[in-house]
């Protein structure tokens, strides 16, 4: 597809001032020929995102948060993070939605919603997640559940500019676990379908990234999949080598 692919890595809560040189170096290592038809993106936490930029203008690596308040500006919201804030630290892209969101702070599909639609109030770049528990899955309810957290997370300007979508089955998260190629293709082809429907034109060239234990050893068959669009890297990530021999994959 004429689509441009996108590798990127969600580091989760890991990542202090010492990290920054796996910055540096995932930077520089995205920087050469293959940039022309490659993007990458590194999530750090929020404590590093304005000095991840800072440290990586003029290079080809983006830089986004991996979370914001539904709120897109200022309020009372103790430990939250708004859209605005990450723009202002020159971020462009922000993950709503991740499994581990859903999971640990009971975020609804809704709430997913409201995020997206705060990032695109503030020029950002929306990743939202979606994915099936191992149990949904034993149960063939797979499709059925990425189809009500496509419709009900994603707003209804959503476009291939302002939104990227993730599918991380729920099983494969940092597990080590990975679906066959076959059932990814298959589970693409439908998201895909999923998003023709429903936006048109405009839901054929919406990024469809991978995610779930995307490793330097299953890189190349997971990226070569029909309607994968890059991936979304969470422990391979962290280390410059590891993400850097994945982006090399393509
Ligand atoms: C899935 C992924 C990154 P990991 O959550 O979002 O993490 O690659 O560690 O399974």
């Amino acid at each position: 597809s004429d689509i441009r692919p996108l590798v990127a890595g969600n580091w989760k809560m890991n990542g202090t001032r010492s990290s920054l040189d796996q910055i540096r170096a995932i930077a520089h290592g995205v920087s050469g020929p293959l940039s022309r038809k490659l993007d990458a993106l590194i999530c750090p936490p929020a404590t590093l995102l304005y000095v991840a930029t800072t440290l990586t203008v003029d290079t080809r690596l983006m830089i986004g948060a991996q979370d914001c308040h539904q709120k897109a500006r200022t309020g009372a919201h103790t430990g939250d993070i708004s859209a605005e804030m990450i723009r202002d630290c020159f971020a462009t892209h922000v993950i709503v939605g991740h499994s581990e969101r859903r999971q640990e702070y009971g975020e609804s599909n809704h709430r997913v919603l409201l995020k997206a639609r705060a990032a695109y109030d503030q020029g950002l770049t929306a990743i939202i997640c979606i994915g099936e528990t191992r149990e949904e899955r034993a149960e063939g309810r797979t499709m059925e559940v990425l189809h009500r957290q496509l419709r009900g997370s994603l707003p209804d300007d959503a476009t291939a500019a302002n939104t990227i979508i993730a599918y991380e089955p729920v099983w494969a998260i940092g597990t080590g676990q990975t679906p066959r190629a076959d059932e990814v293709a298959k589970v693409h082809a439908r998201i895909r379908a999923d998003l023709v429907a429903r936006f048109g034109e405009g839901g054929e060239t919406i990024r469809l990234l991978y995610g779930g234990s995307v490793n330097p050893g299953n890189a190349k068959e997971l990226l070569g999949i029909p309607h994968v669009n890059g991936a979304l890297i969470g422990g391979a990530s962290l280390k410059a080598a590891d993400f850097l021999s994945i982006y090399h994959a393509y």
